[in-house]
């Protein structure tokens, strides 16, 4: 094979990423993806509401779901409707996901656009081959009635996707040192962004180490429920603080964190960040989660970041009591993790723009 040759194979085998918005959450976080520019992947915003779809300025495609049965205005926290409205685009859905290998689907269930919708792109997504990985948030504890449609949707997301990483708004608000609402959206929608931006730009780009489509497949297809922690270090060791931070502070609660089975760890330091450095994570997860039989790791160099490290772990195949219902008191967490984990958080809300979030349901109609 001559040197151009291997080129173009390197173009076309490259996977083909698509980033999927669904309802009013899914739509925000997507557009926060397309600020920070998606190297490699297209981004598509679905909903029902043809005003908050209109804001969707930088996706490369948007989908009005159920012009017929919702008229443009949303479905008022229904999931029936918003599984309906997205069936009216199937064949569209379909055409759209035919080529994909990673198909992200991002929302906030709880509703009824994105919580109905998204087990139906799912659905089209499996069926097209591609490596499925819904990527949602459940409601607060305050929004009672909606955590339990989150609940009932996250088993019927089973069914259809290959994993499910889920973050629970009100952890992440527990782990942040009870931040504001608009914060705690901040940084939620600013955490989903950056695992589904990581997770691409590192299987598309070049970075420090690079993570493949092949080992993000052996990871999570049929991964099951997935939970995400973040960590972050400076000084000596801050790898190391990094991520044990990350595997200890999940922002689903867990019921045991030893027994997950994959985890992905992807780090983020400034040009200071040695390969040794990252070198030694594996031998420190395997310390941390022994039952594991697949860890994988990328790394990247931020040049806005000196001095510090930022981690993100991604552990699949977990069970959760949210899901079973076995109930266990949550463990408090000691203020010298919350602390660091809070300026993780800070850092990632200050990347998110507030006004989008006024725009979310969550503020405007809830029954
Ligand atoms: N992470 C995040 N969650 C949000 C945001 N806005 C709302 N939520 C959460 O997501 C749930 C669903 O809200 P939306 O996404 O606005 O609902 P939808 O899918 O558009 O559904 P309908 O408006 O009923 O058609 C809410 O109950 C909140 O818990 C946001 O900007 N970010
Ligand atoms: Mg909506």
């Amino acid at each position: 094979m001559t040197r151009e040759e291997l080129l173009e194979k390197v173009k076309t085998s490259r996977p083909s990423v698509t980033v999927v918005g669904l309802g009013g959450a899914g739509c925000n976080i997507v557009t926060w993806i397309a600020d920070k520019k998606l190297a490699g992947g297209k981004i598509i915003g679905a909903n029902t509401d043809a005003s908050h779809l209109s804001t969707m300025t930088r996706a490369d495609k948007i989908i009005l779901l159920g012009e017929k049965l919702c008229k443009g205005h949303g479905c008022g926290g229904f999931p029936e409707r918003g599984a309906e409205a997205a069936k009216e685009n199937l064949a569209e859905i379909k055409e759209d996901l035919k080529d994909t290998n990673l198909l992200f689907l991002v929302a906030g269930l709880g509703g009824g656009s994105g919580t109905g919708a998204i087990p139906v792109f799912a659905g089209v997504g499996r069926e097209a081959g591609a490596l499925t990985v819904a990527c949602v948030t459940i409601p607060f504890t305050i929004e009672m009635t909606r955590r339990e449609k989150a609940r009932d949707a996250i088993r019927s997301l089973a069914e259809n996707c290959d994993s499910i990483v889920v973050i629970d708004n009100s952890k992440l608000r527990e782990v942040a040192g009870n931040l504001p609402l608009k914060d705690a959206l901040a940084v939620a929608n600013a955490l989903v962004g950056s695992f589904v931006k990581n997770v691409t730009d590192t299987i598309t780009q070049p970075s420090l180490i690079n993570l493949d489509y092949a080992d993000l497949r052996a990871i999570m297809e049929r991964g099951g429920i997935a939970s995400i922690g973040i960590g972050e270090g400076d000084g000596a060791n801050r790898v190391e603080k990094a991520v044990s931070q990350a595997l200890s502070t999940p922002l689903l609660d867990i019921t045991d964190v030893s027994s997950a089975y994959g985890v992905l760890i992807h780090i983020v330091g400034g040009e200071d960040l040695t390969l040794e450095e990252v070198a030694v994570v594996g031998e420190q997860i395997m310390d941390k989660v022994p039952n594991t039989k697949r860890v994988i790791w990328g790394a990247k160099v931020d040049p806005m970041l000196t001095g510090a490290v930022r981690v993100m772990a991604v552990l699949t195949g977990v069970t959760c009591p949210f899901l079973t219902g076995v109930a266990k008191p949550a463990p408090v967490i000691p203020q010298e993790v919350v602390k660091p984990i809070r300026k993780a958080m800070e850092a990632l809300a200050e990347s998110y723009p507030r006004e989008t979030i006024s725009r979310a349901a969550v503020f405007s109609k809830e029954k």
